[in-house]
C-alpha cells in the first residue's frame, strides 16, 4: 500500500474528509450507521485491524448495534503499525465498505469501531481498557503467523524470537500469546472474570488451538497463570468468511469519487459473508445471529469445509498463477486449465476428506465458490494470497493429504500445489518478473531454493526437511514425495501451461 500517495491526496484535496459530520450529509445511496454513535460504549477489543475484520465482524457487530445493542462498540488495536490509526482517527474511526458483485457496487459507511489504539505506544491504556468489566470479548485477526505456532503441530513455537523476548519481559509483550497472557493476568488481578477470546483467523480449530498456545505461553511464564487460563478462559472456535483483498490506491480513488468525501482507508469486499460461531461466551455476546451469524455447538465441519475448499483452492490458484504471471483470482478463473484444476482438487482431494456439514451440500458449496472466485469486481491479488505459505499449506491442504493417505486413498492435486509452491520460491515468474516472497520463513526457504540449483529432487527433498511445514510423515510417504518431485520437474522444465495440460490429460 502506497501511503505517501494517498497522504498527499488527503492533504491537497479540496474534498472533505469522511467524519461523523460529513457522513450525515452523504447521498441517500450510501448506507451509514443507523444509530447515534455517541451512545455506543466499548464491549469488544479487536486486535489486528486489517481489511478483513472491517468487512466482517465489524459489519456483523454494526448490524447488531443498529438493533439497539449499544454496549458492544469495538475498540480496534493494531500491534504492528500506526497506519490504521493515522488513517481512521481523523475520520472519527469511520470507513467505507465498498461491496462489489462484478459490475454491481454498493457503499456503506461503518461505525461500529469507536476507537483505534496502537499497542506499541498505548500498551498501558489498552491493558487498562481490557481490565474493565465492560470489555467482555477480545476478538483477533492477526493472520496465521500472528500466533507464534509451529504450523505442522499447532503447538507454541517456543523458539520463536517474539516468544523468547516476551518471556524475558512479560509485562511489555509484543507477541499475541504474550499480549493475551498479560491482559488476562492484569484482569484477574483487577478481580474481574476473564473476557472471552474469539480467534477469527483461518486456523483449523482456531479457538482450541490458540487456547492451547496461550496457556502454554502463560505456563512457561508462571505455572499457576497457565493453569488459570487453561481452566477459566473461553476460546470458542469460529469459521469466518468474506473475500476481502488489501485496499489499493485505486480503491481509495473509486470510493472518494462515489462518496464525494475522502476516506483514507476504505475496504473493498464481496457481497457474500458467513460466520459460524461456537456459542461459548460466559460474559455474554452481541446477538450476532440477528445479523446472520450461525451459532452452533460444533464449528469443526464448517471450518474444515471453508478452510480446505475455499482457502485451499485459493492457495492452489495463487502459486500456479503467480508463477504463470496471472495477477488476480478472477483472471485465474478465465485460464484454460486453472478452474479445472481446482474442480479436481475439490472433487478428488477435498470433498472426500470432509465430514458431513449440517444443512450444507459441499459440492454445491464448491460451485458457489467458483462464482465467488469469478467476481471481477474484487481484484484479489494472487501474490497477496501467496504470502505465508509455510503457515497456510499445512491447515489448508497438507492435513487433508494426510487424512486421505490414512484412509487408503491418494491426493491428486495437493502434491501439484506443493510443487507449485516450491517453484514459486524462486521469486521469479515464468516471464522473468521478480516478486517478493512474504513468509516468516522466507529467508530459510529462498536459501534452500538457491542451493538446490533447479534440481527438482534436491529442491523437494531439502524443502521436505522443514518439519514445521511437512511434519515427519509426508516426506517419507513415497507417493507424496514422488508426485511432488514429478510435478516440480515438469513445472521447472516445461512451465505451468504444459504441466497443467498434461495433468488434466492424465
Ligand atoms: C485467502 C483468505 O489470503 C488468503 O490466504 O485465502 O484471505 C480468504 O480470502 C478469506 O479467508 C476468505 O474468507
Amino acid at each position: 500500500i502506497n501511503h505517501c500517495a494517498w497522504e498527499y491526496v488527503m492533504e491537497n484535496s479540496p474534498r472533505m474528509r469522511l467524519s461523523n459530520a460529513s457522513a450525515a450529509r452523504l447521498g441517500a445511496f450510501v448506507d451509514r450507521p443507523a444509530f447515534d454513535r455517541r451512545e455506543v460504549s466499548p464491549g469488544i477489543v479487536h486486535i489486528g485491524l486489517g481489511a478483513f475484520c472491517r468487512a466482517h465482524l465489524a459489519v456483523y457487530t454494526e448490524d447488531v448495534i443498529a438493533k439497539g445493542a449499544s454496549d458492544w462498540g469495538i475498540v480496534g488495536v493494531d500491534t504492528i503499525s500506526t497506519a490504521v490509526r493515522d488513517a481512521l482517527k481523523p475520520q472519527d474511526c469511520l470507513y467505507t465498505l465498498l461491496s462489489r458483485d462484478n459490475g454491481d457496487d454498493s457503499l456503506r459507511v461503518v461505525g461500529s469501531i469507536i476507537d483505534v489504539m496502537i499497542s506499541s505506544d498505548q500498551r498501558r491504556e489498552i491493558f487498562e481498557l481490557m481490565c474493565t468489566p465492560e470489555i467482555r470479548i477480545v476478538t483477533l485477526t492477526v493472520t496465521e503467523k500472528g500466533y507464534c505456532q509451529d504450523a505442522a503441530t499447532g503447538l507454541l513455537d517456543e523458539q520463536h524470537p517474539a516468544v523468547i523476548a516476551d518471556l524475558a519481559n512479560p509485562t511489555e509483550p509484543n507477541s499475541i500469546p504474550g499480549f493475551l497472557t498479560e491482559a488476562l493476568r492484569l484482569r484477574k488481578q483487577a478481580g474481574h472474570p476473564p473476557f472471552t477470546v474469539l480467534v477469527c483467523d483461518n486456523l483449523a480449530q482456531n479457538g482450541t488451538k490458540v487456547h492451547r498456545l496461550v496457556s502454554r505461553f502463560a505456563e512457561l511464564r508462571d505455572a499457576d497463570l497457565g493453569q488459570f487460563i487453561r481452566d477459566n478462559v473461553s476460546f470458542p472456535c469460529t469459521m469466518v468468511d468474506r473475500i476481502t483483498p488489501a485496499t489499493q490506491d485505486a480503491d481509495r480513488e473509486t470510493v472518494a469519487g462515489r462518496l464525494g468525501v475522502q476516506d483514507a482507508w476504505p475496504v473493498v469486499t464481496e457481497p457474500f459473508r458467513q460466520w459460524v460461531i461456537e456459542d461459548q461466551f460466559p460474559l455474554g455476546r452481541p446477538d450476532w445471529e440477528k445479523a446472520g451469524a450461525i451459532m452452533v455447538d460444533d464449528v469443526l465441519p464448517f471450518e474444515m469445509m471453508k478452510l480446505r475448499c475455499l482457502n485451499g483452492a485459493h492457495s492452489t490458484l495463487a502459486y500456479l498463477a503467480v508463477v504463470a504471471g496471472i495477477d488476480t483470482i478472477s483472471d485465474a478463473m478465465t485460464d484454460a486449465s486453472l478452474p479445472k484444476i481446482i474442480r479436481q482438487l475439490w472433487d478428488n482431494d477435498l470433498i472426500p476428506s470432509l465430514a458431513a456439514v449440517p444443512g450444507t451440500d459441499v459440492k454445491t458449496y464448491t460451485h458457489e465458490l467458483e462464482a465467488r472466485f469469478q467476481n471481477t469486481g474484487v481484484r484479489h491479488l494472487t501474490l497477496q494470497i501467496s504470502s505465508d505459505g509455510s503457515q497456510k499449506l499445512p491447515p489448508r491442504l497438507l492435513e487433508a493429504a494426510r487424512e486421505l493417505y490414512a484412509a487408503g486413498t491418494e491426493p491428486k492435486v495437493i502434491p501439484l500445489t506443493v510443487a507449485a509452491w516450491m517453484r514459486f520460491l524462486s521469486g521469479k515468474s515464468e516471464s522473468g518478473m521478480a516478486y517478493t516472497i512474504s513468509d516468516p520463513h522466507a529467508d530459510k526457504l529462498t536459501a534452500i531454493f538457491a542451493n538446490a540449483e533447479n534440481d527438482p529432487e534436491r529442491l523437494a527433498d531439502s524443502l521436505f526437511t522443514v518439519r514445521d511445514i511437512f511434519g515427519d510423515d509426508l516426506p517419507t510417504n513415497q507417493h507424496f514425495r514422488s508426485s511432488v518431485i514429478g510435478h516440480l520437474r515438469s513445472l521447472i522444465t516445461y512451465g505451468t501451461a504444459k504441466t497443467l495440460k498434461d495433468f488434466l490429460a492424465n
